[in-house]
């Protein structure tokens, strides 16, 4: 039996940061030889918000080319721009046709995301999941590594696959394979340095509430400088009243690679003056190597453009296997 396949992304709505890093890339490096990876550059979701033109392309290569610096490799995952595959709007709008309008209102992340755009919240946003659907089931993907967040999501892409299965498959010939949703056990979930109860996010306005992977060491340490902290003497984990301490003392601890005891037994005594520099030399050094393979890559314009074709021509002959499979089911007349 060959590898079960997984399908992961990120969206090109900014700059990625330590959460994106530590939540996501590094977990995908870490699992990555024992799967089949296909991991794409999220630019179709990316404008289901308000959308800089200017920036959309120089965004998409720099996540790509970070994909690369933060350890994926080649032999063992594609990488591909999600535009650049077809494929993922066609069968979005065979999906669209499908989806019961109350299964998207239902969605939490829409009901979130809506509340914050008003009236200007596109029909996009709302189709956000059936796109993402297309994404998992194009690949015939085994697996999607999410966030409990994202968990409602998958629940619907099955939900899609089994419709479209119990309407248009036979029962031994399934349409769509059934994925599952791969959640993490100890995932770090890393929030924001203006306010440790919100997730740290590139949509953030404020530059700021984030550390990002490409800050350069003064830009790191003006950050950490300014954060939001607490006046408590002594720094604890899982304080329920001090959520920045938990969370920049977690940073801490995956950062320099300890444990959480061992970070507990350091910075019991420690105050902020102390801690701070401690932290700001450590996500500096953590972020080195990742920001020096970078800028290898970026100024090879040449090589990323080949992995990024490679990538979308393998993409697309899995991808439009599935999509012909669909369009044959729901009987459209093949095409010439
Ligand atoms: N703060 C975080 N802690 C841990 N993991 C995080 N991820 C994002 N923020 C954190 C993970 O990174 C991946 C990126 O997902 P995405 O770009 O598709 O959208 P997102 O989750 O909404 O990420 P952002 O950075 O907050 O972007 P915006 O501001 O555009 O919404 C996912 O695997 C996510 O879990």
């Amino acid at each position: 039996m060959g590898k079960k396949r997984v399908l992961s992304g990120i969206q090109t709505t900014g700059s990625l940061h330590l959460g994106n890093y530590l939540g996501a890339i590094r977990n995908w490096v870490e699992i990555q030889k024992e799967y089949d990876n296909f991991i794409f550059v999220a630019d179709l979701h990316a404008i289901t918000v308000p959308h800089e033109p200017k920036t959309l392309a120089a965004n998409t290569r720099t996540i790509a080319a970070l994909y690369l610096a933060c350890g994926i490799d080649l032999e063992y995952a594609t990488i591909f721009v999600q535009s650049h595959v077809s494929a993922h709007s066609e069968l979005t709008w065979l999906f669209n046709c499908i989806t019961p309008l109350n299964w998207l209102e239902r969605m939490i992340q829409f009901k979130e995301k809506a509340v914050k755009q008003g009236e200007n919240v596109s029909v996009g946003l709302l189709d956000y999941p059936v796109l993402m659907a297309a994404d998992i089931l194009l690949y015939e993907a085994d697996l999607v590594p999410v966030g409990e967040d994202q968990k409602q999501h998958i629940e619907l892409t099955r939900d899609i696959a089994i419709r479209i299965n119990d309407r248009f498959g036979k029962k031994k010939e399934p349409v769509l394979k059934i994925p599952e949703p791969l959640i993490r056990k100890a995932g770090a979930r890393v929030m924001s340095l203006a306010d440790g109860t919100r997730k740290m996010s590139k949509s953030d306005p404020s530059e700021m509430s984030r550390i990002e992977l490409l800050d350069a060491p003064e830009a790191i340490k003006k950050k950490i400088k300014r954060c939001k902290t607490d006046p408590v003497k002594g720094l604890s984990f899982d304080d329920p009243e001090r959520p920045e301490c938990n969370n920049l003392l977690n940073l801490y601890t995956i950062l320099a690679g300890k444990t959480k005891e061992e970070v507990a037994a350091e910075c019991q005594d420690m105050g902020w003056g102390q801690f701070k520099p401690l932290l700001t030399e450590t996500t500096i050094a953590a972020l080195e190597p990742i920001q020096s393979k970078y800028f290898e890559l970026i100024e090879d314009r040449g090589y990323l453009d080949s992995v990024l074709k490679q990538g979308q021509e393998k993409a697309e002959s899995v991808a439009n296997r599935t999509l012909s499979r669909v369009k044959q089911a729901l009987g459209y007349l093949p095409r010439f």
